[in-house]
């Protein structure tokens, strides 16, 4: 069966068929015909403030979700103002598929209003793009698209669809098949690999579980808790990858890297077998490569081909489906258990009275402080608020990784995070797509007093579709990060960093027509963070910390993850 119908409704015929239920995006002259559509069409349309938001809200969608986010520009800067948002997507290994405009065919090459070459633009920020000129083709790209945004490594995907396409008519047949004969996606992982893996594991006398981003990717967060249960080993997750362990799991270690914990780095650098499931061994985590886990064997499980031996050589390569894979290696691990289990036992034993050693000796605690709010002190609240379920999008700096480090998460999705990239600007935005995603939910967007602004009139969108995202401001008056490095590394040189004309957010939120606040004490920041769970709508909330707490544990750029400074340098007093 098949029927007239013009380009732009073809289109959407088919994101229904892909089950969208959400576009974000911002309209433009050659995306009209797309409009008038989505007038009266049942998919929502969520206008946002500009597209660079839209790209971050549909990888906020994506990342609650793990279904595949949908975001729509129009043609040159609307497309354009995408890019950030295709390239924060494709380092975090995002699903969304991306929706532009292009001005029409015979006018491509032309300097045409509002032209840019979009797909030559996009080509590197996506893992895949197609440009439509044939309004035949609409249908099987847009299939496709969805197809290879999702499949495998996910990433984004772009189709830039010209005006005549859009505009056009043609009998629409829905499409069930793929053609991508170059397109091949290995999942099951090699069967006697994955038998040798789980004999390595057992064979371990300091066994580690490293877990990322792929584990959430993949949904294998029960497979990722039964391998660590059954081998009972320390596991940590990376910024990508936390949530993948319940937060509150007695085996979890806590984040590896440059902000790491004393314990998840001293455990990298001492196990003797390195389990690396769905990580891509970013030098965020792994500090000074050649001195990164030097007493470990390595397993790597990943379902990217590229990944295996890029930056770390795999003793043990696995390609395939995480999930999959460590179904198979569960069994593995259980069949072999009755053999194995015992024989080291005593190192492993040995293990873990060191790894708890190095916690009780250097715990994460959060600081407090009666005069002052700390930064930690707010993310301790926020996690107490949480207990775990929340969902928290952050924004890109200290407030991050404090973020990081106190609050728990105890589901996979609950904790997004611009990773790869670390865009500023993006813990608003990405909030507002988890918050349309899962509306029941505490949604927590923490934001640096930098990167709020950088996102702010993405205030009028939660007002405007009354989303209770609680806008939490971690206000130290600096871009913080920056300025802890030119701290530490610039002699204190502190270079255009001073956040200087931050506005009034009590009067910021009444403008836009939402609540806010200003907290200035310790006293009141548990009472005030309560009110804003408690308020039905968005809120809006200034916290304003101490200024000049840096972030500890901090590994400096070129060290090695065990070369970790604990705490800042403490006063010398000046001999007399
Ligand atoms: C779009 C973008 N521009 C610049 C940077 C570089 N950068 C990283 S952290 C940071 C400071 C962030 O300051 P703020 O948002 O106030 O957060 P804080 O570090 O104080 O928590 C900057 C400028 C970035 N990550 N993203």
């Amino acid at each position: 069966m098949s029927n007239l119908m013009s380009g732009a409704r073809i289109l959407l015929e088919c994101l229904a068929r892909e089950g969208v239920d959400v576009i974000f995006g911002y309209p433009g002259g050659v995306t009209l015909p797309l409009y008038d559509v989505i007038y009266d069409n049942p998919i929502r349309h969520v206008l946002v403030r500009h597209e660079e938001n839209a790209a971050f809200s549909a990888a906020g969608y994506a990342r609650a979700t793990g279904k595949v986010g949908v975001c729509c520009a129009t043609s040159g800067p609307g497309a354009t103002n995408l890019t950030t948002g295709l390239v924060d997507a494709m380092m975090d290994s995002i699903p969304v598929v991306a929706l532009t405009g292009q001005v029409t065919s015979k006018l491509i090459g032309s300097d045409a209003f509002q032209e840019a070459d979009t797909f030559g633009i996009t080509r590197p920020c996506t893992k895949h793009n197609f440009l439509v000129k044939d309004i035949k083709e609409l249908a099987q790209i847009v299939h496709e698209a969805f197809h290879i945004a999702s499949t495998g490594r996910p990433g984004p995907v772009l189709v830039d669809i010209t005006k005549d396409v859009l505009q056009g008519q043609a009998h629409y047949t829905p499409i069930n098949e793929i053609h991508l004969p170059g397109y091949k996606v290995v999942t099951d992982g090699h069967a006697g690999q994955i038998r040798r893996a789980a004999q390595m594991m057992w064979e371990a006398q300091r066994p580690y579980v490293y877990a990322g981003g792929g584990i959430l990717a993949a949904g294998a967060s029960p497979e990722l808790k039964e391998l660590v249960e059954t081998l009972d080993a320390p596991a940590v997750c990376t910024l990508m990858g936390l949530g993948g362990l319940p937060g509150s799991h007695p085996n979890f270690i806590s984040m590896p890297g440059m902000h790491g914990s004393y314990t998840a780095n001293m455990g990298m650098y001492e196990c003797d077998l390195l389990i690396a499931l769905g990580v891509r061994f970013d030098d965020r985590v792994t500090g000074r490569l050649a001195a990164f886990a030097p007493h470990a064997k390595v397993i790597h499980v990943d379902i990217d081909p590229a990944e295996i031996g890029k930056n770390r050589t795999a003793d043990l390569p696995i390609v395939g489906d995480v999930k999959k894979v460590l179904g198979k290696l569960n069994r593995n691990l259980k069949e072999l258990e009755p053999e194995m289990a015992s024989k080291n036992s005593e190192g492993r034993n040995a293990w873990w009275k060191q790894v708890r050693g190095w916690q009780a000796e250097h715990p994460l605690e959060p600081v407090f402080s009666a005069d002052e709010i700390k930064p930690q002190h707010l993310m301790y609240e926020i996690n107490k608020l949480s207990d775990g379920k929340a969902i928290v999008s952050v924004d890109v700096g200290q407030h991050q990784m404090w973020a990081a480090q106190f609050i728990k998460f105890d589901n996979p999705r609950t904790w997004i995070c611009s990773g790869g990239l670390g865009s500023m600007g993006f813990g608003l935005p990405a909030a507002i797509g988890a918050q349309m995603a899962h509306p029941d939910q505490t949604v927590f967007a923490i934001c640096g007093d930098g990167g709020f602004q950088m996102a702010l009139p993405e205030l009028a969108t939660l007002v405007n579709y009354q989303l209770p995202v609680k806008v939490i401001i971690m206000n130290n008056g600096y871009l913080g990060m920056v300025r802890q490095w030119q701290e530490l590394f610039y002699n204190n040189r502190l270079s255009s960093v001073e956040l200087s004309a931050f506005p009034n957010v009590e009067l910021l939120a009444a403008a836009y027509g939402m609540k806010g606040r200003i907290v200035h004490t310790p006293m009141e920041l548990a009472s005030a963070l309560k009110e804003a769970v408690d308020e039905p709508g968005p809120y809006l909330m200034d916290v304003r910390v101490s200024q000049f707490e840096n972030v500890y544990p901090m590994v400096p750029a070129g060290a090695a993850i065990n070369e970790m400074v604990l705490a800042p340098p403490q006063p010398v007093a000046v001999p007399r």
